[in-house]
Protein backbone atom coordinates (compact mmCIF):
# COMPACT_ATOMS: atom_id res chain seq x y z
CA UNK A 1 0.00 0.00 0.00
CA UNK A 2 1.35 3.00 -1.07
CA UNK A 3 1.44 5.96 1.09
CA UNK A 4 0.53 10.29 -0.60
CA UNK A 5 4.43 11.35 -1.79
CA UNK A 6 5.15 14.62 0.31
CA UNK A 7 5.68 16.99 -2.36
CA UNK A 8 8.13 20.35 -2.41
CA UNK A 9 6.16 22.63 -4.50
CA UNK A 10 9.29 24.94 -5.08
CA UNK A 11 9.61 25.01 -8.80
CA UNK A 12 6.97 22.63 -10.90
CA UNK A 13 7.86 21.87 -14.11
CA UNK A 14 4.94 22.20 -16.70
CA UNK A 15 6.12 20.34 -19.85
CA UNK A 16 5.58 21.55 -23.67
CA UNK A 17 7.76 19.56 -26.36
CA UNK A 18 6.83 21.84 -28.88
CA UNK A 19 8.67 24.68 -27.41
CA UNK A 20 12.35 23.04 -26.86
CA UNK A 21 15.00 25.02 -28.12
CA UNK A 22 16.48 23.35 -31.89
CA UNK A 23 18.75 20.27 -31.25
CA UNK A 24 17.14 19.54 -27.83
CA UNK A 25 16.04 16.53 -27.32
CA UNK A 26 12.87 15.98 -24.52
CA UNK A 27 13.83 13.49 -22.30
CA UNK A 28 17.33 15.07 -21.94
CA UNK A 29 16.12 18.45 -21.56
CA UNK A 30 14.16 16.98 -18.65
CA UNK A 31 16.73 15.65 -17.02
CA UNK A 32 18.92 18.87 -17.05
CA UNK A 33 15.81 20.22 -15.46
CA UNK A 34 16.12 18.33 -12.63
CA UNK A 35 19.33 18.60 -12.01
CA UNK A 36 19.21 21.99 -11.92
CA UNK A 37 16.16 21.55 -8.75
CA UNK A 38 13.18 21.03 -10.37
CA UNK A 39 10.95 19.25 -7.25
CA UNK A 40 7.94 18.58 -9.52
CA UNK A 41 6.76 17.20 -13.16
CA UNK A 42 3.66 17.85 -15.03
CA UNK A 43 3.70 16.23 -18.14
CA UNK A 44 1.03 18.40 -20.24
CA UNK A 45 0.22 16.66 -23.88
CA UNK A 46 -2.45 18.11 -25.22
CA UNK A 47 -2.33 16.00 -28.64
CA UNK A 48 -1.09 13.04 -28.40
CA UNK A 49 -3.03 9.79 -28.77
CA UNK A 50 -3.10 7.79 -25.90
CA UNK A 51 -0.52 4.65 -26.51
CA UNK A 52 2.04 7.49 -27.58
CA UNK A 53 1.24 9.53 -24.50
CA UNK A 54 1.49 6.10 -22.21
CA UNK A 55 4.62 5.47 -23.98
CA UNK A 56 6.28 9.16 -23.19
CA UNK A 57 5.05 8.91 -19.74
CA UNK A 58 6.64 5.77 -18.70
CA UNK A 59 9.88 7.11 -20.04
CA UNK A 60 9.57 10.33 -18.22
CA UNK A 61 8.65 8.35 -15.30
CA UNK A 62 11.72 6.51 -15.58
CA UNK A 63 13.78 9.77 -15.05
CA UNK A 64 11.49 11.82 -12.75
CA UNK A 65 11.78 8.98 -10.45
CA UNK A 66 16.01 8.71 -10.57
CA UNK A 67 15.45 11.88 -9.17
CA UNK A 68 12.69 11.37 -6.87
CA UNK A 69 10.53 13.78 -8.12
CA UNK A 70 6.65 13.29 -8.21
CA UNK A 71 5.08 13.05 -11.72
CA UNK A 72 2.25 14.57 -12.69
CA UNK A 73 0.04 13.47 -15.30
CA UNK A 74 -2.24 16.33 -16.85
CA UNK A 75 -6.05 15.76 -17.38
CA UNK A 76 -5.54 12.11 -18.15
CA UNK A 77 -6.70 9.48 -15.26
CA UNK A 78 -6.06 6.61 -17.79
CA UNK A 79 -2.55 7.30 -18.31
CA UNK A 80 -1.35 8.44 -14.53
CA UNK A 81 -2.76 5.41 -14.06
CA UNK A 82 -1.75 3.13 -16.76
CA UNK A 83 2.33 4.56 -15.44
CA UNK A 84 1.32 4.87 -11.78
CA UNK A 85 2.54 8.64 -11.95
CA UNK A 86 2.30 10.35 -8.47
CA UNK A 87 -0.61 12.19 -9.68
CA UNK A 88 -3.29 14.31 -11.73
CA UNK A 89 -3.88 17.88 -12.48
CA UNK A 90 -7.19 19.09 -13.55
CA UNK A 91 -8.81 22.36 -15.23
CA UNK A 92 -11.88 23.87 -14.67
CA UNK A 93 -13.50 22.33 -17.46
CA UNK A 94 -11.56 18.53 -17.03
CA UNK A 95 -13.38 15.91 -14.47
CA UNK A 96 -14.31 16.73 -11.35
CA UNK A 97 -12.48 16.60 -8.28
CA UNK A 98 -14.06 13.96 -6.81
CA UNK A 99 -14.55 11.48 -10.21
CA UNK A 100 -10.42 12.02 -10.44
CA UNK A 101 -10.27 11.12 -6.38
CA UNK A 102 -12.45 7.68 -7.43
CA UNK A 103 -10.52 6.76 -9.64
CA UNK A 104 -7.11 7.37 -8.18
CA UNK A 105 -7.51 6.70 -4.73
CA UNK A 106 -6.71 8.59 -1.93
CA UNK A 107 -3.01 8.03 -2.02
CA UNK A 108 -2.43 10.30 -5.08
CA UNK A 109 -1.65 14.03 -5.58
CA UNK A 110 -4.77 15.69 -7.29
CA UNK A 111 -4.14 19.55 -8.33
CA UNK A 112 -6.51 22.02 -9.91
CA UNK A 113 -6.19 24.80 -11.98
CA UNK A 114 -8.17 28.11 -10.02
CA UNK A 115 -8.49 31.35 -11.51
CA UNK A 116 -10.68 32.80 -8.70
CA UNK A 117 -11.71 32.61 -4.95
CA UNK A 118 -15.15 30.68 -5.69
CA UNK A 119 -13.28 27.95 -7.41
CA UNK A 120 -9.89 28.18 -5.15
CA UNK A 121 -12.88 27.00 -2.30
CA UNK A 122 -14.55 24.58 -4.54
CA UNK A 123 -11.07 22.87 -4.95
CA UNK A 124 -10.03 22.83 -1.33
CA UNK A 125 -13.38 21.44 0.14
CA UNK A 126 -13.03 19.09 -2.75
CA UNK A 127 -9.74 18.06 -1.42
CA UNK A 128 -7.21 18.99 -3.68
CA UNK A 129 -3.84 18.64 -2.43
CA UNK A 130 -2.46 22.04 -4.24
CA UNK A 131 -4.01 24.91 -6.31
CA UNK A 132 -2.37 26.25 -9.87
CA UNK A 133 -3.39 29.74 -9.85
CA UNK A 134 -3.61 31.29 -12.67
CA UNK A 135 -2.37 32.65 -14.62
CA UNK A 136 -0.88 35.78 -13.04
CA UNK A 137 0.77 37.18 -16.36
CA UNK A 138 -0.04 37.14 -20.16
CA UNK A 139 1.08 34.10 -21.60
CA UNK A 140 1.52 32.55 -24.92
CA UNK A 141 2.10 29.49 -24.28
CA UNK A 142 -2.05 28.43 -23.35
CA UNK A 143 -4.92 30.35 -25.10
CA UNK A 144 -6.18 32.21 -21.99
CA UNK A 145 -9.64 32.59 -21.56
CA UNK A 146 -9.67 35.58 -18.92
CA UNK A 147 -7.62 38.58 -18.16
CA UNK A 148 -4.56 37.75 -16.16
CA UNK A 149 -4.91 38.06 -12.18
CA UNK A 150 -1.96 40.00 -11.70
CA UNK A 151 0.10 39.82 -8.29
CA UNK A 152 -3.16 41.81 -6.81
CA UNK A 153 -5.54 38.85 -8.19
CA UNK A 154 -2.81 36.15 -6.45
CA UNK A 155 -2.57 37.37 -3.13
CA UNK A 156 -6.70 37.78 -3.21
CA UNK A 157 -7.00 34.28 -3.53
CA UNK A 158 -4.04 33.32 -1.06
CA UNK A 159 -5.66 35.52 1.42
CA UNK A 160 -9.20 33.75 1.08
CA UNK A 161 -7.81 30.41 1.47
CA UNK A 162 -6.63 31.75 5.18
CA UNK A 163 -5.19 28.37 7.09
CA UNK A 164 -6.76 25.56 4.70
CA UNK A 165 -4.24 22.57 4.20
CA UNK A 166 -3.43 23.05 0.50
CA UNK A 167 -0.25 24.27 -0.90
CA UNK A 168 -0.41 26.71 -3.62
CA UNK A 169 1.32 27.51 -6.93
CA UNK A 170 1.35 29.80 -9.36
CA UNK A 171 1.55 29.90 -13.12
CA UNK A 172 1.64 32.13 -16.16
CA UNK A 173 4.22 34.37 -18.09
CA UNK A 174 6.52 33.38 -15.07
CA UNK A 175 10.29 34.41 -15.70
CA UNK A 176 12.92 34.75 -13.74
CA UNK A 177 12.66 38.69 -13.76
CA UNK A 178 9.13 38.05 -12.49
CA UNK A 179 9.66 35.73 -10.01
CA UNK A 180 10.34 38.10 -6.73
CA UNK A 181 8.07 40.18 -6.98
CA UNK A 182 5.78 37.55 -7.68
CA UNK A 183 6.68 35.83 -4.71
CA UNK A 184 6.92 38.63 -2.30
CA UNK A 185 4.31 41.09 -3.47
CA UNK A 186 1.72 37.92 -2.95
CA UNK A 187 2.39 36.75 0.10
CA UNK A 188 0.07 38.18 2.71
CA UNK A 189 -1.23 36.83 6.63
CA UNK A 190 1.23 34.47 6.75
CA UNK A 191 0.10 33.00 3.37
CA UNK A 192 2.93 32.98 0.51
CA UNK A 193 2.87 30.80 -2.64
CA UNK A 194 4.44 27.29 -2.06
CA UNK A 195 6.24 27.46 -5.31
CA UNK A 196 5.87 28.47 -9.26
CA UNK A 197 4.90 26.63 -12.12
CA UNK A 198 6.68 27.14 -15.45
CA UNK A 199 6.28 26.28 -19.02
CA UNK A 200 7.98 28.60 -21.52
CA UNK A 201 10.64 30.14 -19.46
CA UNK A 202 12.44 26.95 -18.86
CA UNK A 203 11.33 24.29 -21.85
CA UNK A 204 12.71 26.59 -24.09
CA UNK A 205 16.21 27.49 -22.28
CA UNK A 206 19.22 26.75 -23.73
CA UNK A 207 20.82 26.26 -20.40
CA UNK A 208 17.56 24.48 -18.48
CA UNK A 209 19.89 23.36 -15.48
CA UNK A 210 21.31 26.78 -14.91
CA UNK A 211 18.00 28.14 -15.85
CA UNK A 212 16.49 25.57 -13.13
CA UNK A 213 19.03 26.46 -10.29
CA UNK A 214 18.65 30.26 -10.83
CA UNK A 215 14.77 29.85 -10.22
CA UNK A 216 14.64 27.25 -7.97
CA UNK A 217 17.15 29.43 -6.10
CA UNK A 218 14.90 32.88 -5.98
CA UNK A 219 11.91 30.53 -4.96
CA UNK A 220 13.23 29.32 -2.03
CA UNK A 221 15.11 32.45 -0.70
CA UNK A 222 11.46 33.82 -0.84
CA UNK A 223 9.68 31.17 0.49
CA UNK A 224 12.45 31.12 3.26
CA UNK A 225 12.10 34.91 3.96
CA UNK A 226 8.26 35.00 4.00
CA UNK A 227 7.61 31.78 6.13
CA UNK A 228 9.81 33.79 8.82
CA UNK A 229 8.49 36.82 8.62
CA UNK A 230 4.74 37.08 6.51
CA UNK A 231 6.08 39.81 4.25
CA UNK A 232 9.95 39.89 3.69
CA UNK A 233 12.32 41.90 5.74
CA UNK A 234 14.28 44.18 3.62
CA UNK A 235 17.80 44.69 4.61
CA UNK A 236 19.75 47.92 4.74
CA UNK A 237 22.25 47.28 1.44
CA UNK A 238 25.70 48.87 2.08
CA UNK A 239 25.71 51.84 0.08
CA UNK A 240 29.16 51.31 -1.20
CA UNK A 241 27.87 48.04 -3.07
CA UNK A 242 24.97 49.77 -3.80
CA UNK A 243 27.15 52.56 -5.81
CA UNK A 244 29.10 49.59 -7.24
CA UNK A 245 25.88 47.77 -8.91
CA UNK A 246 24.76 51.29 -10.52
CA UNK A 247 28.40 50.97 -11.82
CA UNK A 248 28.33 47.68 -13.23
CA UNK A 249 24.65 48.30 -14.52
CA UNK A 250 24.75 51.61 -16.51
CA UNK A 251 26.83 49.72 -19.50
CA UNK A 252 24.18 47.04 -19.50
CA UNK A 253 21.28 49.92 -20.61
CA UNK A 254 23.92 50.36 -23.69
CA UNK A 255 24.39 46.88 -24.55
CA UNK A 256 20.80 45.55 -24.44
CA UNK A 257 18.82 48.66 -25.79
CA UNK A 258 15.91 48.12 -24.15
CA UNK A 259 12.98 49.92 -25.52
CA UNK A 260 11.25 52.18 -23.26
CA UNK A 261 7.83 53.43 -24.20
CA UNK A 262 6.67 56.88 -22.91
CA UNK A 263 3.58 58.56 -23.12
CA UNK A 264 4.60 61.58 -21.31
CA UNK A 265 3.43 65.68 -21.71
CA UNK A 266 4.06 67.68 -24.80
CA UNK A 267 6.34 69.99 -22.58
CA UNK A 268 9.64 66.91 -22.46
CA UNK A 269 8.75 64.80 -25.30
CA UNK A 270 11.81 65.78 -26.48
CA UNK A 271 13.87 66.35 -24.13
CA UNK A 272 13.21 62.64 -22.40
CA UNK A 273 13.40 60.77 -25.95
CA UNK A 274 17.18 62.29 -25.92
CA UNK A 275 17.71 61.32 -22.43
CA UNK A 276 16.78 58.18 -23.55
CA UNK A 277 19.43 57.97 -26.09
CA UNK A 278 22.05 59.07 -24.14
CA UNK A 279 21.99 56.52 -21.56
CA UNK A 280 21.78 53.50 -25.00
CA UNK A 281 18.16 52.41 -24.76
CA UNK A 282 15.67 52.72 -27.41
CA UNK A 283 12.74 55.60 -26.35
CA UNK A 284 9.07 55.34 -28.67
CA UNK A 285 6.73 58.19 -28.16
CA UNK A 286 3.74 56.80 -28.91
CA UNK A 287 0.16 57.18 -27.78
CA UNK A 288 -2.52 55.39 -29.65
CA UNK A 289 -4.25 52.76 -28.13
CA UNK A 290 -3.43 49.90 -31.12
CA UNK A 291 0.13 51.09 -30.25
CA UNK A 292 0.16 50.76 -26.98
CA UNK A 293 -1.04 47.12 -27.50
CA UNK A 294 1.64 46.11 -29.52
CA UNK A 295 4.21 48.02 -27.41
CA UNK A 296 3.34 46.33 -24.56
CA UNK A 297 4.12 42.91 -25.86
CA UNK A 298 7.57 43.60 -26.64
CA UNK A 299 10.13 43.74 -23.56
CA UNK A 300 11.15 46.74 -22.01
CA UNK A 301 9.42 48.97 -19.59
CA UNK A 302 6.55 52.07 -19.86
CA UNK A 303 7.41 55.14 -18.53
CA UNK A 304 3.70 56.89 -17.93
CA UNK A 305 3.73 60.83 -17.30
CA UNK A 306 0.64 62.36 -16.39
CA UNK A 307 1.53 65.61 -17.47
CA UNK A 308 -0.58 66.68 -20.23
CA UNK A 309 -3.63 65.40 -19.13
CA UNK A 310 -6.76 65.02 -21.55
CA UNK A 311 -8.96 62.09 -22.08
CA UNK A 312 -7.96 60.31 -24.87
CA UNK A 313 -4.01 59.87 -23.61
CA UNK A 314 -5.59 59.11 -19.91
CA UNK A 315 -7.32 56.41 -21.71
CA UNK A 316 -4.50 55.34 -23.33
CA UNK A 317 -2.32 55.34 -20.22
CA UNK A 318 -4.67 53.49 -18.44
CA UNK A 319 -4.30 51.04 -21.09
CA UNK A 320 -0.52 50.96 -21.66
CA UNK A 321 0.04 50.22 -17.48
CA UNK A 322 -2.62 47.15 -17.69
CA UNK A 323 -0.74 45.50 -20.85
CA UNK A 324 2.61 46.14 -19.54
CA UNK A 325 1.61 44.53 -16.41
CA UNK A 326 0.33 41.40 -18.08
CA UNK A 327 3.30 41.64 -19.72
CA UNK A 328 5.41 41.71 -17.42
CA UNK A 329 7.38 44.85 -18.19
CA UNK A 330 7.84 47.20 -15.55
CA UNK A 331 5.41 50.52 -15.52
CA UNK A 332 6.89 53.64 -13.90
CA UNK A 333 4.20 56.25 -13.07
CA UNK A 334 5.23 60.12 -12.58
CA UNK A 335 1.99 61.83 -11.47
CA UNK A 336 3.22 65.20 -12.61
CA UNK A 337 1.05 67.94 -10.71
CA UNK A 338 -0.90 65.23 -9.14
CA UNK A 339 -2.71 67.65 -6.87
CA UNK A 340 -2.41 71.07 -8.59
CA UNK A 341 -5.97 70.92 -9.86
CA UNK A 342 -9.34 69.27 -9.18
CA UNK A 343 -8.93 67.58 -12.82
CA UNK A 344 -5.57 66.24 -11.50
CA UNK A 345 -6.93 65.00 -8.69
CA UNK A 346 -9.14 62.74 -10.01
CA UNK A 347 -7.33 61.51 -12.74
CA UNK A 348 -4.14 60.50 -10.08
CA UNK A 349 -6.61 58.95 -8.20
CA UNK A 350 -8.20 57.03 -11.59
CA UNK A 351 -4.60 56.14 -12.51
CA UNK A 352 -3.69 54.63 -8.49
CA UNK A 353 -6.88 53.06 -8.70
CA UNK A 354 -6.83 51.11 -11.83
CA UNK A 355 -2.86 50.15 -12.36
CA UNK A 356 -0.80 48.32 -10.57
CA UNK A 357 2.85 50.32 -10.95
CA UNK A 358 6.62 49.18 -10.12
CA UNK A 359 7.53 52.86 -9.34
CA UNK A 360 6.23 55.83 -8.91
CA UNK A 361 8.19 58.96 -8.96
CA UNK A 362 7.12 62.36 -8.30
CA UNK A 363 8.24 65.86 -6.98
CA UNK A 364 8.27 66.80 -3.49
CA UNK A 365 4.17 68.39 -3.77
CA UNK A 366 3.03 65.05 -5.49
CA UNK A 367 4.39 62.71 -3.53
CA UNK A 368 3.01 64.63 -0.59
CA UNK A 369 0.33 65.44 -1.62
CA UNK A 370 -0.58 61.65 -3.23
CA UNK A 371 0.31 60.76 0.25
CA UNK A 372 -1.96 63.41 2.35
CA UNK A 373 0.80 64.99 4.09
CA UNK A 374 -0.20 68.37 2.46
CA UNK A 375 2.23 68.61 -0.93
CA UNK A 376 0.92 71.49 -2.71
CA UNK A 377 1.63 72.20 -6.45
CA UNK A 378 2.19 75.84 -8.06
CA UNK A 379 1.48 74.50 -11.75
CA UNK A 380 3.56 71.65 -11.85
CA UNK A 381 6.63 73.55 -9.71
CA UNK A 382 7.08 71.50 -6.63
CA UNK A 383 6.72 72.71 -3.30
CA UNK A 384 7.99 70.39 -0.75
CA UNK A 385 8.92 70.44 2.92
CA UNK A 386 12.39 70.43 4.82
CA UNK A 387 11.24 67.95 7.51
CA UNK A 388 12.93 64.75 6.75
CA UNK A 389 10.57 62.57 8.73
CA UNK A 390 8.14 64.01 6.87
CA UNK A 391 8.96 63.00 3.52
CA UNK A 392 10.25 59.46 5.03
CA UNK A 393 6.68 58.60 6.05
CA UNK A 394 5.31 59.92 2.48
CA UNK A 395 7.49 57.59 0.42
CA UNK A 396 7.21 54.97 2.95
CA UNK A 397 3.66 55.21 3.64
CA UNK A 398 2.53 55.45 -0.24
CA UNK A 399 4.65 52.70 -1.29
CA UNK A 400 3.32 50.45 1.17
CA UNK A 401 -0.74 51.41 0.27
CA UNK A 402 0.53 50.46 -3.28
CA UNK A 403 2.64 47.98 -3.28
CA UNK A 404 5.38 49.73 -5.44
CA UNK A 405 8.29 51.99 -5.17
CA UNK A 406 7.92 55.19 -4.44
CA UNK A 407 10.14 58.17 -4.88
CA UNK A 408 10.55 61.33 -4.55
CA UNK A 409 12.74 64.28 -6.21
CA UNK A 410 13.94 67.26 -4.70
CA UNK A 411 16.97 68.98 -3.28
CA UNK A 412 17.72 65.77 -1.75
CA UNK A 413 15.81 62.89 -3.03
CA UNK A 414 14.31 60.14 -0.88
CA UNK A 415 12.96 56.20 -2.10
CA UNK A 416 11.29 53.90 -0.13
CA UNK A 417 10.30 50.05 -1.01
CA UNK A 418 7.55 50.44 2.14
CA UNK A 419 10.52 49.69 4.30
CA UNK A 420 13.48 51.10 4.01
CA UNK A 421 13.85 54.25 2.76
CA UNK A 422 17.23 56.02 1.42
CA UNK A 423 18.36 59.02 0.71
CA UNK A 424 20.33 60.70 -2.62
CA UNK A 425 21.83 63.80 -2.20
CA UNK A 426 23.21 64.73 -5.24
CA UNK A 427 22.19 67.38 -8.18
CA UNK A 428 22.69 70.95 -8.63
CA UNK A 429 20.29 74.10 -8.32
CA UNK A 430 20.36 74.49 -11.94
CA UNK A 431 17.85 71.24 -12.36
CA UNK A 432 15.48 73.32 -10.64
CA UNK A 433 15.54 75.96 -13.73
CA UNK A 434 15.51 73.71 -16.61
CA UNK A 435 11.45 72.46 -16.96
CA UNK A 436 11.21 68.46 -17.14
CA UNK A 437 14.59 67.52 -15.18
CA UNK A 438 12.13 65.77 -12.71
CA UNK A 439 10.33 64.24 -16.19
CA UNK A 440 13.77 62.70 -17.32
CA UNK A 441 14.37 61.30 -13.79
CA UNK A 442 11.61 59.45 -14.33
CA UNK A 443 13.11 58.27 -17.78
CA UNK A 444 16.02 57.11 -16.53
CA UNK A 445 14.23 54.99 -13.96
CA UNK A 446 12.38 53.74 -16.60
CA UNK A 447 15.64 53.34 -18.91
CA UNK A 448 17.40 51.10 -16.18
CA UNK A 449 14.25 49.26 -15.21
CA UNK A 450 14.12 48.10 -19.05
CA UNK A 451 17.66 46.76 -18.95
CA UNK A 452 17.19 44.05 -16.37
CA UNK A 453 14.45 42.61 -18.30
CA UNK A 454 14.81 39.53 -19.53
CA UNK A 455 13.57 37.95 -22.67
CA UNK A 456 11.00 35.79 -22.11
CA UNK A 457 12.17 33.19 -24.20
CA UNK A 458 14.86 31.17 -22.21
CA UNK A 459 17.39 30.91 -25.27
CA UNK A 460 18.27 34.50 -24.11
CA UNK A 461 17.70 33.93 -20.41
CA UNK A 462 20.73 31.52 -20.89
CA UNK A 463 22.81 34.09 -22.85
CA UNK A 464 22.12 36.68 -19.77
CA UNK A 465 22.57 33.73 -17.35
CA UNK A 466 25.63 35.85 -15.86
CA UNK A 467 24.12 39.00 -15.58
CA UNK A 468 21.49 37.28 -13.64
CA UNK A 469 23.69 35.37 -10.68
CA UNK A 470 25.25 38.91 -10.75
CA UNK A 471 21.62 40.60 -9.72
CA UNK A 472 20.26 37.57 -7.71
CA UNK A 473 23.41 37.98 -5.87
CA UNK A 474 24.05 41.41 -5.63
CA UNK A 475 20.69 42.81 -4.93
CA UNK A 476 19.20 39.31 -3.49
CA UNK A 477 15.84 39.69 -4.98
CA UNK A 478 13.70 42.53 -7.28
CA UNK A 479 12.34 44.59 -5.48
CA UNK A 480 15.59 45.74 -3.95
CA UNK A 481 16.96 45.82 -8.07
CA UNK A 482 13.65 48.18 -8.61
CA UNK A 483 14.13 50.02 -5.82
CA UNK A 484 18.19 50.01 -6.35
CA UNK A 485 16.14 51.41 -9.78
CA UNK A 486 15.23 54.46 -8.26
CA UNK A 487 18.95 55.01 -7.09
CA UNK A 488 19.95 55.05 -10.31
CA UNK A 489 18.23 58.53 -10.49
CA UNK A 490 21.66 59.45 -8.72
CA UNK A 491 23.36 58.89 -12.25
CA UNK A 492 21.15 61.81 -13.58
CA UNK A 493 22.04 64.10 -10.21
CA UNK A 494 25.51 63.72 -10.82
CA UNK A 495 25.15 64.27 -14.47
CA UNK A 496 23.53 67.36 -13.46
CA UNK A 497 26.52 68.48 -10.91
CA UNK A 498 29.64 67.53 -13.73
CA UNK A 499 27.26 69.49 -16.29
CA UNK A 500 26.74 73.07 -13.86
CA UNK A 501 30.88 72.95 -13.54
CA UNK A 502 31.20 73.19 -17.17
CA UNK A 503 32.94 76.38 -18.14
CA UNK A 504 31.16 76.26 -21.43
CA UNK A 505 27.68 76.54 -19.27
CA UNK A 506 26.35 79.84 -18.65
CA UNK A 507 22.72 79.46 -17.18
CA UNK A 508 19.87 77.12 -18.11
CA UNK A 509 19.72 76.91 -21.63
CA UNK A 510 23.73 75.86 -22.17
CA UNK A 511 23.01 73.97 -18.95
CA UNK A 512 20.01 71.55 -20.68
CA UNK A 513 22.05 70.45 -23.14
CA UNK A 514 25.21 69.69 -21.26
CA UNK A 515 22.82 67.38 -18.87
CA UNK A 516 21.98 65.29 -21.48
CA UNK A 517 25.86 65.44 -22.82
CA UNK A 518 27.17 64.79 -19.41
CA UNK A 519 24.23 61.80 -18.90
CA UNK A 520 25.74 59.97 -22.37
CA UNK A 521 29.56 60.38 -20.84
CA UNK A 522 28.70 58.95 -17.58
CA UNK A 523 27.22 55.94 -19.69
CA UNK A 524 30.26 55.49 -21.46
CA UNK A 525 32.26 56.58 -18.39
CA UNK A 526 30.07 55.41 -15.25
CA UNK A 527 33.46 54.91 -12.98
CA UNK A 528 33.17 58.35 -12.37
CA UNK A 529 29.70 57.59 -10.36
CA UNK A 530 32.22 55.78 -7.83
CA UNK A 531 33.79 59.37 -6.23
CA UNK A 532 31.04 61.64 -6.57
CA UNK A 533 27.77 59.41 -5.60
CA UNK A 534 26.09 60.30 -2.11
CA UNK A 535 23.50 58.20 -0.79
CA UNK A 536 22.28 57.20 3.09
CA UNK A 537 20.01 55.32 4.79
CA UNK A 538 16.90 57.17 7.31
N1 LIG B 1 -2.08 27.02 -17.26
P1 LIG B 1 4.21 29.91 -19.26
S1 LIG B 1 -1.33 29.36 -17.75
C1 LIG B 1 -0.51 25.57 -18.52
O1 LIG B 1 -3.80 29.88 -16.11
C2 LIG B 1 -1.00 26.89 -18.07
O2 LIG B 1 -4.10 27.82 -15.57
C3 LIG B 1 -2.38 28.27 -17.00
O3 LIG B 1 2.97 28.92 -19.41
C4 LIG B 1 -3.53 28.69 -16.16
O4 LIG B 1 4.94 29.52 -18.04
C5 LIG B 1 -0.45 28.11 -18.44
O5 LIG B 1 4.99 29.62 -20.52
C6 LIG B 1 0.71 28.32 -19.31
O6 LIG B 1 3.65 31.29 -19.26
C7 LIG B 1 1.89 28.90 -18.57
MG1 LIG C 1 -6.81 20.55 -18.49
Amino acid sequence: MSVKPQVDYTLYLVTERSLLPNGHEFLTHLESCLKGGVTLVQLREKNLDTRPFIDLARKTKEITQRYNVPLIINDRVDVALAVDAEGVHVGQDDMTLAQVRNFIGPNKIIGVSVNNVKEAQDAISGGADYLGIGAVWFTSTKKLSKKPLGVDGVQAILQAMGDANVQTVAIGGINQQNTPQLMAKTSVDGRHLDGIAVVSAIMSSTEPEQTCKDFAGVVRHYVNKCAKSGTPIQEQRDTKEMIENIIKLVPTIRQKGPLVHHITNNVVINDNANATLALGASPIMATHPEDVKDLAAVNGAMVLNMGTVDETITNAMVLAAQENVTHGNPVIFDPVGAVATNLRKKVSARFLQECEFTVIKGNAGEILGLAGKGGKSRGVDSVGTDDESIAAQAVRELAKKHKCVVGMTGVIDYISDGQRVIALENGHELMASITGSGCMATTVVGCFAASKLFRKLGHSIGNHCGVWNVLISDFCHNIDTVFTDHAFITTLNIASELAAKREDVQGPGTFRSALIDELYKLSKAPETIRSAARMRWL
